[in-house]
């Protein structure tokens, strides 16, 4: 795109604008800021570095063989830089525990430090980017019949008690390291794929494991821990201990944070109305942007209305500073960074797009119960020229504008990734 040509489309689009008394420049400065913590995960199918070529289940599943996927921490690093420099504003690291680098001698994830990784912390502390974490409970012999913190047995539970604690330790050092507060989410896969008899038990259990978990404060200015509830997973579609008001009612009662997945819920149960909910009774949420088709299928986060109610959520609501947004989908069918600059600019175009709607007058509208004319402006807000000013946000933050970017991609797949 001629640099040019999205200069004047801008200055078109902001008079535009400016008539609706919307101020194009002050929404591109406030989208640069906000941050979007990117999973890693996208990189290598949530492969992690802890053994070569380990599989996944525990109600996770990664569908594709595209070429190219990054096999080491390096390549991971390599990658995820290429697709930051291809998209506008300020983006942190999402880090799984089983991205750890053992070096020399393999540790066990109940013995897990920062040690494990130093690499990872030299890594953003050189690129200035802020470290999320999450502990692993998949992908392991001790997820016994599915299980983890509401396993039955004592010592299984004690070995992913102390894999969640070992965890919350990394992620203070992060933040420590960082100077940026790290945030800790913890997901686990435990479900039963057909009828319960005992639904009380493992929630009990669950509860009791994360207590142990979290007994130990933490400075919150190094890390704050969060909760992700979820529907079902495939093999646990019958019942999951850590349902969405089991979670919810735990960080509520715990003061944590609770994480809102887009692909958690009923085919047809958006995230967006949860968002205003749980702030009437949590501080802060963080939440997993991804795309259900159909069930919980993590696809790449496209620009749909569902991402959209999200974003005009957390704009429309004041809710910028008290929502962690990060990404969460795996498509590894696709090129893995092409997969990551999509969802990141989506995300963004969609909170881009929240910006520039006329807030203050539906809501106007809405307060005199004329319904009509907030429809209207709803409706007629759907073509104003939002693409120009996009393009002229790539612009000013130095990132390809258009479809540009994607020939970046290209030439780094036949020069890197292709020779992998
Ligand atoms: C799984 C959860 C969880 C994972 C990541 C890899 O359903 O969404 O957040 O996707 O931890
Ligand atoms: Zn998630």
């Amino acid at each position: 795109m001629k640099a040019q040509s999205v200069e004047r489309a801008y200055a078109l689009a902001r008079e535009r604008y400016a008539e609706l008394g919307i101020d194009t420049a002050q929404a591109i400065r406030r989208l640069a800021r906000i941050p979007l913590s990117i999973h890693c995960w996208q990189g290598d199918d949530v492969g992690g570095f802890e053994t070569a070529g380990g599989t996944l289940g525990d109600g996770l599943a990664v569908t594709g063989n595209y070429p190219g996927k990054a096999r080491t921490a390096d390549q991971l690093r390599a990658d995820f830089e290429k697709a930051l420099a291809l998209v506008p504003g300020t983006h942190r690291f999402n880090l799984h525990a089983c991205y750890a680098e053992m070096g020399a001698r393999r540790v066990e994830r109940d013995a897990l430090s920062a040690a494990q990784f130093k690499n990872w912390i030299a890594w953003a502390k050189a690129r200035k980017i802020a470290l999320d974490f999450n502990q692993t409970y998949f992908s392991h012999p001790k997820v016994d019949g599915g299980m983890t913190l509401t396993h039955p047995d004592k010592g299984i539970r004690r070995f992913w008690i102390e894999h969640g604690i070992r965890c919350r330790e990394i992620g203070a050092a992060f933040g420590k390291a960082l100077g940026k507060t790290c945030l800790t989410n913890l997901w686990i896969p435990d479900g039963m794929k057909d009828t319960p008899a005992d639904r009380r038990g493992p929630r009990q259990r669950l509860a009791e494991s994360l207590d142990a978990i979290f007994a130990r404060k933490i400075n919150p200015v190094y890390n704050v821990d969060t909760v992700e509830p979820k529907l079902f997973g495939i093999g646990a579609e019958s019942y999951t201990p850590g349902s969405h008001e089991f979670y919810l009612g735990y960080a509520v009662s715990r003061k944590v944070l609770l994480t809102l997945d887009a692909g958690h819920y009923h085919p047809t149960e958006g995230i967006a109305d949860k968002i205003s909910s749980a702030l009437c009774f949590l501080p802060e949420i963080a939440l997993h942007v991804s795309r259900g088709v159909r069930w919980d299928s993590d696809h790449v986060v496209t620009l749909t209305d569902d991402l959209e109610a999200i974003a005009q959520e957390i704009v429309w609501g004041g809710y910028v500073d008290r929502v962690h947004i990060g990404l969460d989908y795996f498509d590894a069918s696709i090129n893995r960074v092409a997969a990551w600059v999509i969802g990141m600019r989506n995300m963004r175009r969609a909170l881009l797009l929240a910006m520039l709607a006329p807030i203050a007058a539906l809501k106007r509208a809405e307060l005199e119960r004329d319904y009509t004319s907030r429809l209207a402006l709803m409706e007629e807000a759907k073509s104003l020229p939002f693409g120009a000013v996009w393009d002229y946000a790539c612009l000013q933050a130095d990132v390809p504008a258009g479809e540009a970017w994607l020939a970046e991609v290209k030439r780094y797949e036949a020069d890197v990734l292709s020779k992998r």
